[in-house]
């Protein structure tokens, strides 16, 4: 027999070697990441999800969509002044939001990609330099301006109205503490804000000079129209926060620390209801930490506060006559009742 030559052999078929060990497998995905299912409604399916959540958005946004843009605003000439100010932040903010985003998508069309087309070198433009650097300045001053010139009336707060309430309640405060101002005249309609899990207590400074025997209310606040209101805010027990959207700013509610602010509710805003609620998460039911500020004419206003002072002083003649009822006298309390109650 002769010799067995080697098959592929260069030297006897002119090609290269070609071994079952070297050929490379398909370039494939490995069996366990490929798609089990494909999705050819995919792109209709998330078309229509959208739609439906856009369309879900207009129907339910409702009162939720009044001032979207803007801080909500009526109550009070602060908060008209801070939605008033806001705006025209706003306003100046669109303008050069679109200029610069104008000039940037004109940019990337006029000047794409092109075949053959070559890139200008450009390097600097003092013109236009100096121009965004001035702009930006004078923009600037123009807003700390404004913002400066309407601060006062923000903070400060005015005289009430000649119609509006001047009876109990209305105090002046000498000495007040600092961030606490006062309208001109110094007059106001005091009342204490006290942040407590989980609701609002308020304490009208009635004339009483026994604090615990002010009138005070929960959860809805009571005020006359027409009448510079200032609230004291405290808290008790951990941080809330005091806010009535359409009567001003948050103020924080923090345990030692009194923080001031004031509204004054126009006349014609009588039998309105402000709504809000504590805005600082202060525990599991701070979402039920509801305020309201109910407005009245300053007649209904004088009316109510007289209704709850009489409420408070039959309330404290009922508790002494039960208590005669029940010890005869504190001395017959003392002998027969000194196991149980020893401090009468
Ligand atoms: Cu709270």
């Amino acid at each position: 027999m002769p010799p067995r030559t080697r098959r592929f052999s260069p030297a006897t078929t002119g090609r290269a070697p070609r071994d079952r060990a070297v050929r490379r497998p398909r370039n494939t995905i490995p069996a366990a990441l490929a798609p089990t299912a494909t999705y050819p409604n995919l792109r209709r399916t998330l078309l229509a999800a959208l739609t439906l959540a856009g369309l879900g958005l207009l129907v339910f946004a409702g009162a939720a969509s009044a001032d979207l843009l803007t801080p909500e605003s009526g109550g009070s000439p602060n908060a008209d002044d801070i939605d008033t100010l806001y705006k025209i932040v706003l306003v100046l903010a669109f303008i050069i939001f679109f200029a610069v985003e104008g000039v940037l998508v004109y940019s990337l069309v006029k000047y794409r990609h092109r075949k053959g087309a070559v890139a200008a070198q450009i390097h600097g433009n003092t013109r236009l330099e100096i121009g965004w650097t001035v702009g930006a300045a004078v923009l600037l001053v123009v807003l700390g301006g404004v913002t400066f010139a309407m601060l006062g009336d923000i903070r400060n707060p005015p005289d009430s109205d000649a119609a509006g309430y001047d009876g109990p309640g209305v105090v002046q405060v000498a000495n007040a503490a600092s961030g606490d101002r006062q309208p001109p005249n110094g007059k106001s309609l005091r009342i204490q804000v006290n942040g407590q899990q989980y609701l609002w207590r308020y304490t009208y400074a009635d004339g009483d000079d026994n604090r615990l025997n002010n009138v005070f209310s929960y959860t809805d606040m009571v005020v006359p129209t027409g009448t510079t209101v200032t609230l004291e805010i405290k808290a008790q027990d951990v941080i809330h926060s005091w806010w009535i959207p359409e009567l001003g700013g948050k103020f924080d509610a923090v345990p030692g620390h009194t923080n001031y602010t004031w509204f004054k509710v126009p006349a014609d805003k009588a039998g309105t209801t402000f709504r809000g609620q504590c805005a600082e998460l202060c525990g599991r039911n701070h979402a039920n930490m509801l305020a309201n500020v109910r407005a009245v004419t300053p007649e209904e206003f004088e009316a109510w506060l007289a209704g709850k002072k009489r409420a408070i002083e039959t309330g404290n003649r009922d508790v002494v006559e039960q208590r005669k009822q029940l010890f005869p006298t504190e001395e017959d309390q003392v002998t027969e009742d000194s196991a149980v109650n020893p401090t009468p």
